[in-house]
């Protein structure tokens, strides 16, 4: 017995591959994959660890796949639903990446750009403000960005500030970051009212979405590309934004939770194996 099933939704994800410490394309493939939607994947580097409170990690420049890698794809002619970056090694593959998106993407294909390079107002190690100059071309050809409060102000030139934050605050980074394209802007790691969330706005409709949950001590690594992955591929699948939003918010906010309950280190990433299967339960009724 045969039975006709759709075509799943196919994004292209450009991040780095590191082995240990759950960020990027370690936490892309499971959780784009676990929203039902085949995640193809361009690795941009090679890193035994994230660069995140860890030393000596191993590092592996692949920028010289990138672009054939995405030649072969575009011969296949297979299409892409979407195009989802995050960290990017150099500013150089920044370059190389916009030489990708522009292979891969048609009339139809979304383009998230994750402008994962810095937090806490500190540049992740070995990179510097070029990353940013980098980030502000790319955004323009992207519509959904998902920047951190610290990458929000450095993209702006705005001043950063640490928790808590006003809505107003908050409401002028993403105007500053609307001016630059991007249809959808969602600025994580927003502290409002003893919480911590997600702000974001679909210029389009002109609807802004905000979504908080307990904030609790430390810095969860890996949270925001956590939620960035559950975000691309539900609004990939077709989600409007303010219901991707809410799945992928309290999908990061599970995921965190299970982890402060676990003596795992923080930088070793969030416990988001254990929220998988009621994520996929909750994906599975949209
Ligand atoms: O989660 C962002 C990230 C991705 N990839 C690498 C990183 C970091 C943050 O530190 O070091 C290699």
């Amino acid at each position: 017995m045969s039975q006709n099933l759709p075509a799943l939704p196919r994004m292209a994800a450009i991040h780095d591959l590191s082995g240990l410490g759950k960020c990027s394309l370690t936490v892309a493939l499971p959780i784009v994959s676990a929203t039902g939607v085949e995640c193809c994947c361009i690795p941009t580097a090679l890193l035994s660890t994230h660069t995140g409170g860890f030393t000596d990690w191993t590092f592996k420049d692949l920028s010289s796949e990138i672009v054939p890698i995405a030649e072969h794809w575009s011969k296949l002619n297979i299409g892409f639903d979407a195009i989802y970056s995050g960290y990017l090694a150099s500013k150089e593959q920044g370059e190389l990446l916009a030489e990708a998106i522009e292979l891969l993407k048609n009339d139809n294909t979304l383009v998230i750009v994750d402008p994962a390079m810095a937090d806490n107002g500190k540049y992740y190690a070995n990179l510097d403000s070029g990353m940013t100059e980098c980030f502000r071309d790319l955004i323009k050809k992207a519509d959904v960005i998902t920047p951190n409060v610290t990458e929000a102000c450095f993209l702006t030139d705005t001043e950063y500030k640490k928790a808590p934050h006003s809505i107003e605050f908050v409401t002028q980074l993403i105007d500053k970051l609307s001016a630059l394209g991007p249809q959808i802007v969602a600025v994580t790691g927003v502290s409002l009212d003893g919480k911590i969330g997600i702000v974001a706005r679909d210029n389009k409709s002109g609807i802004t979405t905000v979504a908080m949950n307990e904030a609790r001590e430390g810095v969860f690594h890996g949270s925001g590309d956590v939620f960035a992955s559950a975000f691309a591929a539900l609004l990939t699948k077709g989600l409007k934004m303010q219901d991707a939003l809410s799945i992928a918010a309290d999908f990061v906010a599970e995921c965190i939770k299970r982890t402060a309950m676990r003596s795992t280190p923080l930088h070793y990433g969030l416990d988001f194996e254990g929220v998988l299967p009621d994520y996929i339960k909750t994906v599975e009724k949209v």
